[in-house]
């Protein structure tokens, strides 16, 4: 099924690269809500319906048009979700800046084996760029925003995941094939882009998504594992990880490879 080599892994961020949602997301959005005098209050447990929908701004559309009914809009809706999702960025990005939400087990090293092996990486994710940003900035170091070649994120198509078009895009720009690629992530709609893109998918989960249907995937994980914090294969064959209990770049080429 694969055409040729390995050469390129493309990235989701929220879930994948680190747990984001509950503690990072969350958290900045209730801050939003409180700043503008709202009483607002996304718990844990709403938090979770509400990642139905990716995209901050839409996520807030969705929670008025779904859990809080009765709040009288402004006229100018959109203007007022673009001014509390713009604070909440900021709020988010300190957040980050705190160093707060650390990368996943695992990422760094795949990473750092992979730019060594010589593939090239992209990030595709539906949040917004300066959040990656920051992200990357507050974990890895500001040196590490150049090891992506592509960071498709946000609004750049308009129409979010689970559409593959933040995943079309990030292959156009780096002009390859879907099939000398695998893609990363964590959640129902972010397979359903990648697969709708034509990408190999590795699913690393969390407690949002654990739930999920991953049977679309190559690979179930629960972490990418290090050497000394062993991963578990959830689903898929645990040969790829050719007897290590960590994701390495070995075994990438050994799923990419897998028909
Ligand atoms: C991530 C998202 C994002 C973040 C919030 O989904 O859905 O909306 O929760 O980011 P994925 P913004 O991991 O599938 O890309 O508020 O910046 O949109
Ligand atoms: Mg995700």
């Amino acid at each position: 099924m694969s055409s040729g080599s390995l050469r390129a892994l493309l990235f989701d961020v929220d879930g994948t690269l680190a747990d984001t949602e509950r503690d990072g997301h969350r958290v900045a959005f209730n801050q939003a809500f409180r700043d503008a005098g709202l009483d607002w209050d996304w718990d844990a447990a709403l938090y979770g319906k509400l990642l139905s929908v990716t995209g901050g701004k839409e996520r807030i559309r969705f929670y008025l048009e779904n859990f809080n009914r009765d709040f009288v809009a402004p006229a100018d809706l959109d203007g007022f979700i673009a001014g509390l999702h713009q604070a909440k960025t900021d709020h988010y990005t300190n957040l980050l800046s705190e160093g707060r939400i650390p990368l996943r087990p695992g990422v760094e090293r795949l990473l750092r084996e992979a730019r060594k092996a010589g593939l090239r990486l992209a990030i595709a994710t539906t949040t917004t760029p300066a959040n990656v940003e920051a992200l990357l900035v507050h974990t890895t170091g500001a040196e590490s925003l150049g090891w992506f070649e592509v960071i498709a994120a946000g609004d750049i198509v308009p129409a979010k995941k689970p559409a593959p078009d933040i995943y079309l895009y990030a292959l156009q720009q780096m002009d390859l094939e879907s099939t000398s690629c695998l893609a990363f992530e964590d959640s129902i709609n972010g397979i359903r882009a990648s697969r709708g893109a034509n990408l190999k998918t590795i699913i690393t989960i969390n407690d949002y998504t654990r739930e999920d249907d991953f049977s679309d995937a190559a690979l179930v994980l629960d972490t990418f594992g290090e050497p000394g914090a062993p991963c578990h294969v959830l689903a898929g064959d645990a040969k790829a990880l050719n007897g290590n209990a960590y994701l390495d770049v070995a075994a990438l080429q050994r799923v990419h490879q897998d028909a």
